[in-house]
């Protein structure tokens, strides 16, 4: 369990020492004025917000909002999203064969201190909304640390199926598996008595109990309004949503377990936990929607159930990715390695660790060989001659230039290729000599007349 939810779920335990740490005043303005947040107002994505008491949130974590890595061409959590968007896509469709669950994956970040806590029932003196563990902007609104903070808008803008893709904010320490930045998925799902019981004949089986009825009490299975029967099929449904996801992600062999667990806005509430590499991942958080979310949505009449997934932990375990700041390197060595990887798990790579030893660039411009647009030429050629004289240390040919002379009709090529050794410094000398080797073998071999 995430270390933001285990305080929710050891709940007082921790309300007193929790107490204690914040009332050091004078320790939390020294530790934000080191941090060199502007004294009377901060700006997050354009916009000023005055600064109070509770404003915690750093330069640094200002600067990482709006990286939006969700949405970032190549970035592994944008991949993975739009895999999990295409399984629930292809999955699940309505009567005229669209998409039943709508998705989101622009909702800004800043959202108000309702919107993440009080939406979701979380009372108002909640350990939950310490500022030792959120980033506040000031006193109202804040940094969402969760995707669930926007259940209750859509539920209220009339989705019974949606989900919501964003970055989350959490202060917490950074380490391989921890990031003050992640990104998370939210799955919601409402469901009529008559969608939830279509296949049963018995007509009397209802969502609701009687108020007053001996069944319409709070029990570790359900909630006190609701039958059990409703429960289970939800649980049922829940989990099989889940689970298929998981197993069309990882793979049909794929050893999962549920936990029971607790949050303040579902109940029961379920922990997934997935196997990968011998070791038990959390997953993601779910539960039976607490029905007093879906009053306050205006879908008294429903029932629900949602989950909130962690998409960088995804990630990591897809593509081997051994530490969680890797999404957010600017060095292109990360991103080209998931250039070709598409929605389809054929397209799955493995993480390479790339060397911090610097890099050679060097280009190289030739004349196509026929005449005209030299169609015999093929870019995948030239990059076997490049391989074969310089092989590892070669990290990119990338073509940089094309163009066709108007008054020869020839075409010309230039070609951009980065040189670099994994394992030690390389030298301009010695790519010289091999940077002109492949010239004189693609000339012999390609026809190519080097310019
Ligand atoms: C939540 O955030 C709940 N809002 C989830 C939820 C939604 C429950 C809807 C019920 C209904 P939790 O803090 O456990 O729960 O985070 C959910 C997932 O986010 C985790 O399972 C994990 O995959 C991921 N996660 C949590 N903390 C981190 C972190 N520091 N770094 C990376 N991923 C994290
Ligand atoms: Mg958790």
């Amino acid at each position: 369990m995430g270390k933001w939810l285990s305080r929710i779920h050891r709940g007082n335990l921790f309300v007193g020492r929790r107490l204690l740490c914040s009332a050091d005043g004078s320790q939390t303005k020294a530790r934000t004025d080191e941090d060199g947040v502007a004294a009377a107002a901060i700006q997050i994505l354009g916009k000023t917000y005055p600064r109070d008491a509770m404003t915690n949130v750093t330069p640094t974590i200002a600067e990482l909002v709006g990286r939006n890595l969700h949405l970032a061409p190549h970035n592994p959590v944008n991949i993975i999203k739009q895999r999990v968007v295409h399984h629930i896509h292809k999955t699940y469709t309505n009567r005229t064969g669209n998409a039943l669950y709508a998705h989101f994956d622009n909702v800004p970040p800043v959202v108000s201190t309702e919107q993440n806590f009080s939406s979701l029932l979380i009372s108002p003196n909640h350990p939950a909304r310490s500022k030792k563990d959120n980033y506040y902007i000031n006193n109202e609104v804040m940094l969402r640390a969760h995707t669930s903070a926007h259940q209750r808008d859509f539920i209220q803008m009339g989705f019974d199926h949606f989900l919501v893709t964003g970055d989350v904010y959490r202060r917490d320490e950074i380490d391989r598996s921890h990031y003050p930045v992640f990104h998370q998925m939210e799955g919601v799902r409402l469901f009529t008595r008559d969608k939830l019981f279509e296949n049963c004949s018995d007509k009397t089986v209802g969502l609701f109990e009687e108020e007053g009825s001996d069944m319409a009490t709070e029990s570790r299975d359900k909630q006190a309004m609701h039958t059990l029967e409703a429960v289970k099929m939800m649980e049922l449904n829940l989990k099989e949503t889940v689970v298929k996801l998981v197993k069309d992600l990882f793979g049909r062999e794929t050893e999962y377990r549920w936990n029971p667990c607790y949050f303040p806005f579902t109940h029961p509430s379920f922990e997934l936990e997935v196997k990968f590499k011998g070791e038990w991942m959390e997953m993601l958080g779910s539960g039976i929607m607490r029905q007093d979310i879906l009053v306050n949505g205006g879908a008294h009449d429903k029932i629900g159930w949602a989950f909130g997934l962690g998409l960088d932990r995804l990630a990591m375990l897809l593509f081997d990715i051994p530490d969680i700041r890797l999404f957010w390197s600017k060095d292109a060595r990360f991103i080209t390695q998931f250039e070709s990887v598409g929605i389809d798990p054929s397209t799955d790579v493995s993480f390479r660790p790339y060397s911090k030893y610097p890099p050679c660039y060097k280009d190289v411009s030739f004349w196509l060989p026929s005449q005209g647009d030299g169609e015999g030429f093929n870019g995948n050629d030239f990059c076997d001659v490049v391989r074969s004289v310089a092989g590892d240390l070669v990290e990119r040919v990338e073509e940089k230039d094309r163009f066709c002379h108007p008054q020869t009709d020839r075409t010309s090529l230039c070609y951009h290729i980065t040189y670099r050794s994994m394992d030690r410094t390389i030298t301009n000398r010695e790519i010289n000599t091999l940077h002109n080797t492949i010239k004189a073998l693609s000339a012999e071999k390609l026809g190519v007349e080097i310019r």
